[in-house]
C-alpha cells in the first residue's frame, strides 16, 4: 500500500446501471466531479481528494471490506445479502448514510393463480432468487421450510419454466411482475442506495474527508426536500402559517412599504411544498407567492 493510497479516499461506484447516474448526480450536487466512467477504471477529483473506481455494483462490498477502495455506494439490497452470507453474521462493514435513490423492495411473488393467504402456505415450495441468503434468512425468522433456487438473472422466468413455485426478487415499478403474470405476496425488505465503509477506521485524513463528504451530502438532501418561500401577508395572519409549512417557526418578517397592515414574510419550509400547501397559504390571504428551489443548505 503506497503514500497515494494513503492520501487519497477511494469511492467504488457502479460503472453502469440503476445505481450509476443517481451516484454522479448526487457527488455533482456535492462539488465533486466525477470524471467520465466509459473506457477507464479509475479516475479521481483532485480538488477533493477523491479517487473513483467503476465496478460491478456486485463487487463493491468486497472491495471495501478488503481494503481496495474506503468507501462504497450500493443498494442496501446488496449490503443485507452480503453481510448475511455467513452463518455467523459478522458484518465487517457499515452503513454511514442512506442516499435516496434506487429505492425498491425485495419481495415474494408468485403466479396469478398461487393460493397464497399465509406465510405458511411457502412450506415445502421452491423459490427462485439472487438473494438466497437475505431470503433464507427470512424464511427461518418465520419457521418456513421452503427450497431456495439460486439464480443470477432472469428470475422473474423461473416460475414460467418450471424452476420454482414462487420468485423472491426486486421490484420497483411492478411492471416485470405484472408483464411475466406474477403478483406480488409479500415484501421481505426495502432498500435504497447507501453510502457503506468498513468497521475498521480510516486514517485521519481519510475519515476527514469523508466527513466532509457527509456533511455535503446531508445539506444536498436537506435541501433537495426543503423550499425558500416568499408571500406577503396581513400581519394579523402570522401566526397560521405555523400550521401550513412546516419548519417555518422562525420567519423572516419585513415590512412593505405603503402597506402597514402587511408583511413580507421569507421562510424556509422543510418539506416539499404542494399545491395543497399553495391553496391553504392562498386560503389564509396569501399572495406575491414565490416558491423556490434550494440549492444547498448548510445549518
Ligand atoms: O452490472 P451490475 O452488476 O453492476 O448491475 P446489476 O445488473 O446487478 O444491477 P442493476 O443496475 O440492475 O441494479 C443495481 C441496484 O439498483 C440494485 O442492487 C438495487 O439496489 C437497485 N434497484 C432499484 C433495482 C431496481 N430498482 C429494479 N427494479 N435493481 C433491479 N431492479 C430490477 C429487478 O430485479 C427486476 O428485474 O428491475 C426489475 C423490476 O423492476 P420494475 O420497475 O419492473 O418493478
Ligand atoms: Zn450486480
Amino acid at each position: 500500500m503506497g503514500e497515494n493510497r494513503k492520501s487519497v479516499l477511494r469511492i467504488a461506484l457502479q460503472k453502469s446501471g440503476r445505481l450509476a447516474e443517481g451516484s454522479d448526480q448526487l457527488l455533482t450536487k456535492c462539488g465533486i466531479k466525477v470524471k467520465s466512467r466509459s473506457n477507464q477504471l479509475v479516475t479521481c477529483d483532485d480538488s477533493f481528494g477523491i479517487e473513483f473506481l467503476f465496478v460491478r455494483d456486485d463487487d463493491i462490498p468486497g472491495m471495501i471490506e478488503s481494503g481496495v477502495c474506503d468507501i462504497g455506494i450500493f443498494g442496501e439490497n446488496l449490503l443485507r445479502e452480503y453481510v448475511s452470507r455467513s452463518v455467523v453474521q459478522v458484518s465487517k462493514l457499515e452503513t454511514i448514510l442512506p442516499l435516496g435513490f434506487s429505492k425498491c423492495r425485495l419481495s415474494l411473488a408468485a403466479p396469478k393463480e398461487f393460493p397464497y393467504s399465509k406465510l405458511s402456505d411457502l412450506n415445502g415450495k421452491v423459490i427462485a432468487t439472487s438473494y438466497p441468503n437475505t431470503l433464507r434468512n427470512f424464511l427461518n425468522a418465520s419457521n418456513i421450510e421452503a427450497n431456495v433456487v439460486t439464480m443470477h438473472g432472469s428470475v422473474e422466468l423461473a416460475c414460467h419454466i418450471g424452476v420454482a413455485d414462487l420468485i423472491c426478487d426486486l421490484v420497483s415499478s411492478g411492471a416485470t411482475l405484472y408483464e411475466n403474470a406474477l403478483k406480488e405476496i409479500l415484501t421481505i425488505s426495502q432498500s435504497e442506495a447507501v453510502l457503506v465503509q468498513a468497521q475498521a477506521p480510516l486514517n485521519s485524513y481519510k475519515s476527514k474527508l469523508v466527513e466532509k463528504l457527509v456533511l455535503r451530502i446531508k445539506g444536498v438532501q436537506a435541501a433537495s426536500k426543503s423550499k425558500y418561500i416568499m408571500l406577503h401577508l396581513e400581519r394579523d395572519k402570522i401566526d397560521q402559517l405555523a400550521g401550513i409549512l412546516p419548519g417555518c417557526e422562525t420567519p423572516t418578517i419585513l415590512d412593505l412599504k405603503g402597506f402597514p397592515t402587511k408583511v413580507a414574510v421569507h421562510v424556509v419550509s422543510q418539506e416539499d411544498v404542494f399545491w395543497e400547501t399553495v391553496e391553504n397559504l392562498k386560503g389564509i390571504g396569501a399572495s406575491s407567492l414565490l416558491v423556490m428551489p434550494i440549492d444547498k443548505m448548510i445549518s
